[in-house]
């Protein structure tokens, strides 16, 4: 068509200056764009149906094989929404208008207790290993700025979304966090950031982190929840000022570990009312708490939030957790009754075990009391009617969870990490090897010192205990042969102390046998590391990928490789992410339409038509597709 429609164009025709022709007819040279995607796309398609998916983590075929149905909103009185138009209204007003202070005092004159939808960022790191799309996102965006529109904030972008929105998904976050902006302009959206390591595993240089969190401001976020694993507050504290700095909300946030009404537990009330004074005086707008295993009971939430909320009158508090053990909506609650301006949950086909509670349980469980969450109950159901359909999609991500685990007060296992280690136990076919993994962990702890869990130091503790499982070593073995052991490198960089220092310090002998001389850092890794060289990054990435945007430069600062493999990957497929679910996890039944919108307007319609037989030389086979009525071909190998 490309050719076609040049040499019937009128201006080729007449013979006109070529060089010209190029800058007065773009609409040829879109099409050439166009074809180009489309022939990108076709290649995967291609791919999909000899090979079926290559996606990591994936078993199987997604259960839901069905369309996709958006709900129609009506509210509790029966008005008919119209989501044609997202919504308006909502908190992120005070935030743009008048800034994270007043936000912070708005909400704290607020009568009820706030609900974050982290829907589209934890619920599905911790049920579906991070792995929804931003078109299943973006589909339902519209909808959720109108049900959602009282809510503190969605939780959406940072923490592991950003690692595998790239990584697995072959998606650019940064596109995923402006698409999901313009279709919710009222809620405000929180990211999850790791102190000073961004979204990755251990430190980075100050200014990294200065630019990343400048770029997420820009580009939609307005909540960072900022926290460090180790609740070190050297760490937190490059996190929370990178925040200040850009203009966000900064929410300074502590990580709750243990059991702080167990007199023989190390994290005791103290403890976190001392780091809750250090938040503070850091300029932190809102203090979090974050409950990442789920081990935070209700009497405990009772006794912190009280006592927070009595000491800090003018701070909001706001409360995050985990269902792994069931107790998800009491501990919610208590928080609530306990004067916390904001608790989090998720829709609840995305929510319980290592999600969040339910959000429309502890809506039900406020209802009509003071603490009132301010939500259309209703509303949020039909918005869980979409997201139950999702669940069945992304059903090649369950973990296989089937209840919940009473035993994570002892191993404190957090929630994200829970179902991972259960999938990759389950995968081996080790029934027998969880429960010794579960205990490996607890013993790993122990010998670490009793850290605070959470990424990336939750890491350090699961990749020893598997080293223990895989190795058949006891704690006693650990602590003996430590000097000629091999240890995983999360263990030694947290040794060295690239993941800032623990409460209480290293444990010793065990960390200097294992460095075996190894650089040791006892303050905060940013005060070794050199500033980041930006001119000498966006040198290398112009030389390798042409341009490079600011945005493309915070990732590559993030994740080097990574961001490499998308750039190789997309340059061979394209952007994949307009691809609807369905068809990018499974190959679509032969004959079966579908569409993908290329972009606003551009539609292709395909079918596949037929998979050729193999051809015993070259190991590859020819595929058809119809795309737009007209028959393609593409050369795929056979990787079987
Ligand atoms: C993350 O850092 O990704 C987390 O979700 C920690 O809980
Ligand atoms: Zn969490």
């Amino acid at each position: 068509p490309f050719l076609a429609s040049l040499l019937t164009h009128p201006t080729f025709i007449e013979g006109t200056c070529w060089t010209t022709f190029i800058d007065d007819t773009p609409e040829l040279f879109a099409l050439i764009g166009s074809q180009n995607r489309a022939q990108k796309l076709l290649s995967y398609l291609g791919d999909i149906a000899v090979n079926g998916s290559q996606i990591k983590g994936q078993i199987g075929d997604p259960k839901f094989k069905g369309e996709i149905v958006v709900p129609s909103l009506e509210d509790s009185h029966g008005n008919a929404i119209d989501a044609t138009e997202p919504c308006q209204k909502g908190w992120r007003n005070i935030i743009v208008k008048e800034g994270p202070e007043a936000f912070a005092k708005a909400v704290r004159a607020h009568k009820g207790c706030l609900i974050m939808d982290t829907t589209w960022r934890d619920a599905h790191q911790s049920l579906l290993a991070t792995r929804v799309r931003t078109v299943d996102m973006l589909n339902v965006a519209k909808e959720t700025s109108h049900a959602l529109s009282n809510a503190w904030a969605l939780e959406c972008w940072g923490g592991a979304t950003f690692d595998v929105a790239m990584r697995f998904l072959y998606e650019d976050p940064w596109d995923r966090l402006k698409k999901m902006r313009k279709l919710v302009p009222n809620i405000p959206f929180q990211m999850l950031l790791r102190g000073a390591n961004g979204v990755a595993y251990s430190s980075l240089p100050d200014n990294a982190i200065y630019h990343f969190c400048e770029q997420a401001k820009k580009h939609g976020v307005d909540i960072f929840r900022v926290f460090d694993a180790l609740n070190d507050v050297d760490q937190l504290e490059v996190g929370v000022k990178a925040v200040l700095k850009a203009g966000g909300v900064a929410e300074g946030t502590m990580c709750y570990s243990g059991d702080m009404l167990n007199p023989k537990k190390k994290y005791n009330f103290d403890y976190y009312m001392d780091l809750a004074e250090k938040i503070v005086k850091m300029g932190a707008h809102v203090i979090g708490i974050k409950d990442m295993a789920g081990v935070l009971k209700p009497k405990a939430a009772t006794m912190l939030v009280g006592s927070l909320r009595k000491k800090y009158p003018d701070m909001p508090i706001h409360v995050h957790t985990h269902d792994s053990a069931g107790t998800g909506v009491a501990s919610m609650v208590a928080c609530a009754h306990a004067g916390a301006d904001a608790v989090d949950a998720a829709t609840a086909s995305m929510s319980g075990m290592t999600s969040q509670p339910s959000l429309s349980a502890v809506l039900a469980s406020l209802e009509g009391s003071e603490f009132d969450a301010g939500l259309d109950g209703h509303m949020i159901r039909q918005l869980d009617s979409y997201w139950a359909q999702l669940r069945l999609l992304y059903s090649p991500f369950e973990a296989g969870l089937t209840g919940p685990d009473p035993e994570v007060y002892e191993h404190e296992i957090p929630g994200g990490q829970l179902t991972n280690l259960i999938f990759q136990a389950s995968q081996q076919g080790l029934g027998e090897q969880w429960a010794q993994t579960k205990k490996a962990y607890e013993d790993a702890n122990d010998l670490l010192g009793d850290i605070v869990k959470v990424t990336p130091t939750s890491k350090v503790v699961g990749d020893l205990a598997q080293f223990m499982v895989s190795n058949k070593l006891s704690k006693k073995d650990v602590e003996e042969k430590a000097d000629q052991l091999d240890f995983p490198s999360s263990v030694l960089e947290f040794f060295e102390g690239l993941m800032g220092q623990p409460y209480g310090g290293f444990p010793e002998p065990l960390r200097s046998k294992a460095l075996r001389g190894r650089r040791k850092m006892d303050k905060r890794p940013g005060l070794y590391l050199e500033p980041y060289n930006f001119d000498k990054a966006r040198k290398e990435l112009k030389e390798k990928w042409g341009g490079v945007t600011e945005t493309d430069l915070a990732s590559y600062v993030m994740y080097p490789k990574v961001f490499d493999d998308y750039k190789k990957w997309t340059s061979k497929y394209g952007d994949l992410s307009v691809v609807p679910t369905r068809y990018f996890l499974a190959r679509p039944e032969i004959g079966e339409e579908f569409h993908v919108e290329l972009e606003k307007g551009k539609v292709l319609i395909l079918k596949l038509l037929a998979v050729g037989p193999l051809s015993e030389q070259k190991g590859q086979r020819e595929v058809f597709y119809e795309m737009n009525g007209e028959v393609r071909q593409v050369t795929v190998d056979d990787l079987h």
